[in-house]
């Protein structure tokens, strides 16, 4: 009765000493010390590589490290039946709201161009920019979070959703007649979708077309959701004023990639709302004990949907 940790780009070590220290947690091993496969009951996966998981007949359970599953739900070698989780935690939501709040905060009132500035020092006093309407593309867990937090900051906020959303103060826009509609007058675009088939490359040229001009990007939600030429492009021809990307197609970027010296292009490492060790590691300790109850599990995935 063993757990499997496969991680790329987190370390596997640390999160197995936050596992074993919960009572309760049986074996648990990191690939590729599988030992004998058939011990394998639960994977816990975060970008891993693909073709892994046919390989283990008692799998019951696979568990994701983060909010996102495209990684595991695109793998061809998931087993069918196999229940996916993910980790949905109101730290995930408070650290994601916080950081976008920040992001916006940081190009009205110019905080970074004052930094640069200063390396220069010129003394240049300008205005905090004026546009407050933010339209969140992705109204879950993250988006609502992110939606409620801006609304009590002074923001108009609307979202877009597949299903209409009822929050308090917030627009709600819904379904894919309702998207260009909901761009239409935002002065900041957030994108906190999941990644699936519908959303790939949602962040192209005909969405910056009907984005305000000058409008701002922020995108938190998988690199994949961007296309990275047409963002250069609509920068070039300023049809929006500049993004700040947190996710990118390929991570770590890749060195030579245009982004990291473009002037309107804010880069932060896929840091605006890491997984808290600690909750990921009871969450699914306790959903393993449940998959061992045969009890119903928490934030289950439904892979119908993508998300
Ligand atoms: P949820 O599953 O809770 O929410 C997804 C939202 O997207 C829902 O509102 C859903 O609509 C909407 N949606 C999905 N598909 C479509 C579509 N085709 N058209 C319109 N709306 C759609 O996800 P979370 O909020 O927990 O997380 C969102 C994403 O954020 C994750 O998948 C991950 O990629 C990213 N993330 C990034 C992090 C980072 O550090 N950069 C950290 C954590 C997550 P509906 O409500 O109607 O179902
Ligand atoms: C996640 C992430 O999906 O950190 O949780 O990106």
């Amino acid at each position: 009765m063993t757990i499997l940790i496969i991680f790329n780009q987190a370390d596997a070590e640390e999160f197995r000493n936050h596992l074993i220290a919960l009572s309760g947690c049986p074996d648990v091993r990191i690939w590729p010390n599988v030992g004998d496969p058939s011990d394998i009951e639960c994977v816990i996966l975060w970008k891993q590589d693909e073709g892994l998981l046919g390989q283990f007949p008692n799998l019951k359970l696979i568990a994701s490290y983060g909010a996102g599953v495209e990684n595991i739900l695109y793998d061809t070698s998931i087993p069918d039946g196999v229940p996916v989780t993910r980790f949905v935690d109101d730290t995930l939501s408070d650290q994601m709201a916080e950081f976008v709040l920040a992001a916006i905060l940081n190009h009205r009132l110019h905080i970074t161009h004052y930094r640069e500035l200063q390396a220069a020092s010129h003394w240049r006093p300008g205005y905090f920019l004026k546009g407050k309407k933010v339209t969140i593309l992705g109204m879950g867990e993250l988006g609502n979070c992110t939606a409620t937090l801006l609304t009590t900051n002074g923001y108009k906020v609307s979202g877009w959703s597949r299903t209409e959303k009822n929050i308090v103060n917030v627009k709600s826009y819904f379904g894919d007649d309702q998207l260009n509609i909901s761009l239409k007058d935002a002065d900041y675009v957030i994108c906190l979708l999941p990644l699936t088939p519908a959303t790939t490359h949602i962040l192209n040229s005909d969405l910056f077309k009907t984005m305000k001009t000058g409008a701002y990007l922020i995108n938190v939600g998988r690199g994949d959701h961007l296309n990275e030429d047409d963002l250069l492009d609509a920068l070039y021809k300023e049809q929006i004023s500049g993004a700040l990307l947190d996710v990118f197609s390929t991570e770590p970027l890749p060195d030579d990639h245009p982004f990291w010296r473009h002037p309107k292009i804010h880069i932060t490492p896929h840091i605006s709302s890491p997984t808290d060790k600690v909750q990921v590691a009871i969450q699914i300790l306790e959903n393993y004990k449940r998959m061992k109850a045969g009890q119903s599990l928490i934030n289950q995935v439904d892979p119908k949907r993508s998300y």
